[in-house]
């Protein structure tokens, strides 16, 4: 069996993330090619190593340009905040190295169409490259999708999103990256908006064409990292609340906080179609809610599927029914299903155009806020 050895770039909160997938995808999947976790890499040098010892990792490297030159590292995993996300994918996938890069793709368009570009190069000689959207691989939403493609929900007419997160309520919270423009590009619109446009792409099957837009700083200044006695600006928005309109006529309404006191991750999708509803909350990740239209009204309703059949999506790998997956997850299954693209040389799902159709949005969504809601076409957004 071919061995594909992997160097993951970035070793916070989605570095361990994506290293326990890392440890664990080639045990539990039968996979066409065996991963090999060959070197972590990080700026600080003793943390890098302390943290590669820790996640399974072989070797550390505080310098990534250079294991870009090793022969024996063929996939890089990026999990930096966005403002490295171009600068490591398009070197990367120079270098004939396959990409997993976190979301979102970029903090920019402009940086996303380079990269998208980047990764087209790459695919003429075989190098695929992924975006890291994992919750299209929670089974009870990848249970959604193939009931919306199966057509149970009939014509798609209204998408209702949010994603809910309250660990900004505490206006002492210190000033991360997450709320430096320079770092992360955008705030609740990025981090959790893109997964929500993403996922309901994704999940209808259609574009969102045009947006209307509000986003808010609710807490201007925040206390500096190292030194709490000194404040420093948050530049980035604290909610983003949109509307918009798919390309065969569905309505969706967007909403992502971090300011919803008492949610911790709530990313809540309801789909209403003509003949069908479905509604999930991530809070409750093994459950899907379906509504079917078609049957008799005086026992239809609601009913809740427990997305743990062995016939339901990545489900035959793991426990009998009932025994509950959980975040960690999501993560596995999106390096099953990059190592079947890899090995089977297919463009995987979500690819770098996809990660840029999603850019593409967020960048409308802070055009219209910044022009007074106006509604914006998002191709407009992308020139
Ligand atoms: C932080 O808000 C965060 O970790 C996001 O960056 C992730 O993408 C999301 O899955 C959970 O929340």
């Amino acid at each position: 069996m071919n061995t594909l050895g992997v160097a993951l770039v970035g070793h916070a909160f989605m570095g361990a993330v994506h290293s326990h997938a890392w440890r664990t995808v080639g045990r539990v999947f039968d996979l066409p090619v065996r991963p090999e976790m060959v070197v972590l890499c990080g700026r600080r040098k003793d943390a890098v190593h302390e943290d590669a010892a820790r996640f399974g990792w072989a070797e550390a490297s505080d310098d990534w340009k250079a294991v870009l030159l090793r022969d024996d590292v063929h996939v890089v995993d990026i999990c930096t905040p966005g403002d490295s996300h171009a600068e490591i994918a398009t070197s990367a996938l120079e270098a004939g190295k396959h990409v997993l890069c976190e979301k979102p793709l970029a903090n920019s368009v402009a940086e996303a169409v380079a990269m998208a570009e980047a990764a087209d190069r790459a695919r003429r000689s075989g190098i695929q490259a992924m975006v890291g959207f994992n919750y299209r691989r929670v089974p009870a939403l990848a249970l959604a999708r193939e009931l919306i493609e199966q057509g149970r929900l009939g014509q798609i007419r209204h998408v209702r999103a949010q994603y809910l997160q309250d660990w900004l309520v505490d206006p002492r919270a210190p000033l991360t990256w997450r709320l430096q423009a320079e770092r992360a590009g955008s705030g609740a619109l990025g981090d959790l908006g893109a997964h929500l446009v993403d996922l309901a792409q994704f999940l209808v099957g259609d574009d969102i064409i045009s947006v209307c837009g509000l986003v808010d700083t609710f807490v201007p200044e925040r206390p500096l990292v190292d030194d709490a006695e000194r404040t420093g600006p948050v530049t980035v928005d604290d909610a983003a609340l949109f509307t918009a309109r798919f390309r065969d006529g569905a309505l969706g309404t967007f909403e992502a906080t971090r300011y919803a006191t008492g949610r911790k991750n709530g990313l809540r999708i309801e789909i209403n179609g003509s003949t069908g509803s479905l509604a999930f909350d991530f809070e409750s990740m093994n459950e899907l809610s379906f509504h079917d239209a078609t049957e008799p009204a005086g026992t239809a309703g609601f009913r809740r599927i427990l997305a743990t059949e062995p016939d339901h999506p990545y489900l035959s790998a793991w426990y009998p029914p009932g025994h509950l997956l959980g975040y960690e997850h999501t993560f596995t299954h999106q390096l099953r299903d990059l190592l079947i693209a890899i090995a089977s040389r297919t463009t995987p799902s979500p690819d770098f155009a996809a990660g840029l159709r999603v850019q593409r949005v967020l960048d409308a969504v802070q055009r219209s806020a910044a022009h007074h809601s106006r509604w914006i076409p998002v191709e407009e957004a992308s020139r």
